[in-house]
């Protein structure tokens, strides 16, 4: 039976009693906490990078790589403003290394991933295994391992960084370890992770980290062959176009443990079919123009892109994509550790 049982002031009353013993009541909260699909503060947006390139140039004028340690324009989500997040669970960041600058060793807990937006001659040093940077390679720093970064070119080098921070800090497990000297010893020569695990064999004996790919670096220039050579024969999904994902060779898995990686291919003209998901995704786009298109009704946005842009989609946001001409994106987001909570879902169209 719906009879009220006390007034409005009476339960204020009780709130206020039992807030003081450190309690609040479900029933006020319920709508809000457990809601019938996803309720999500952050919200999609786009960095115009040919509006950001400036600023971000201008940065190696005010403060160097040296002192800043990480020379980085945060990628802030606009609703989450002062949380140093591009979604609830990621962060993301452009990074600038001026030529002959270096930024010290360290280590620390959350995982990063870089992807090479501009500039040659850029490398990161992972234990002390440097890895020398292109424009659209994508580069893995694990979770605890020693990495300082440097530029031996001539020009600027910048890179995204891509990093499971705001997780790590939600559940508290963010450690950091700066390395007594600037650089971490020269370890293995550089590309030896690559050249020991990239071609479908590993060294005879040896056990897999089943954590991470033994690989750091994911060349650009063999994975858009690999899209070139499939979108011969390949059959196109209406929802990604050519996705493939970045794996760990050793397990067939994700490359990172905490950060999913992909790179797709959409083809001038294609256009895929409103999808949702419960992953939160950044793309960043290395060839190509085009639109996402995100929202339904009234609420639709159309987010229109050109190279070196990068876009947040944040969880369960309906969106489709639109190709101008031939488009390549890399996009990462926390698909591998919903899946591993058993969280993770997706939506097809109006299925
Ligand atoms: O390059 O080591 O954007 O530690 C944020 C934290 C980059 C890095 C970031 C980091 C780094
Ligand atoms: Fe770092």
């Amino acid at each position: 039976m719906d009879t009220p049982v006390s007034n409005a002031e009476e339960r204020q009353e009780y709130y206020a009693k039992i807030r003081s013993h450190g309690c609040a009541p479900l029933w006020e909260n319920l709508e809000y906490l457990v809601t019938p699909e996803p309720v999500i503060t952050s919200v999609p947006n786009l960095w115009d990078y040919s509006e950001l390139r400036d600023d971000l140039l201008h940065s190696a004028n005010l403060i160097t790589a040296a002192e800043a340690e990480r020379r980085v324009l945060m990628l802030e989500n606009p609703a989450l403003e002062g949380n140093c997040s591009i979604t609830e669970s990621l962060f993301a960041g452009l990074q600038l290394i001026m030529p002959g600058e270096v930024a010290i060793a360290h280590r620390h807990t959350p995982a990063a991933l870089r992807f090479i937006i501009e500039g040659s001659g850029g490398y990161t040093s992972v234990n002390g295994e440097k890895t020398f940077m292109e424009p659209g390679d994508f580069i893995i720093t694990p979770s605890w391992t020693w990495h300082d970064h440097g530029n031996e070119g001539t020009e600027p080098v910048v890179w995204m960084d891509g990093l499971d921070l705001p997780l790590v800090r939600h559940i508290g497990a963010v450690f950091l370890e700066r390395y007594p000297d600037e650089q971490f010893p020269a370890g293995p020569p550089p590309g030896d992770s690559l050249n020991r695990y990239g071609s479908n064999m590993r060294p005879v004996g040896e056990v897999p980290d089943n954590l991470n790919s033994p690989i750091f670096s994911y060349p650009y220039a063999k994975s858009r062959e690999t899209l070139e050579n499939l979108r011969k024969s390949s059959d196109w999904d209406p929802y990604h176009g050519l996705k493939l994902e970045y794996i760990d060779p050793t397990s067939g898995g994700p490359a990172m443990s905490t950060i999913s990686t992909f790179l797709q291919l959409l083809p001038k003209g294609f256009k895929t079919e409103k999808y949702q998901t419960t992953e939160n995704n950044v793309f960043s786009i290395i060839e190509g123009s085009g639109r996402t298109i995100v929202g339904e009704g009234d609420d639709e946005q159309i987010i229109e892109w050109q190279e070196r842009d990068i876009i947040v989609v944040p969880c369960w946001y309906p969106h489709r994509l639109e190709a101008d001409e031939d488009a390549v994106i890399f996009s990462f987001s926390d698909k591998v550790v919903q899946t591993k909570l058993g969280l993770w879902r997706e939506r097809r169209g109006n299925a």
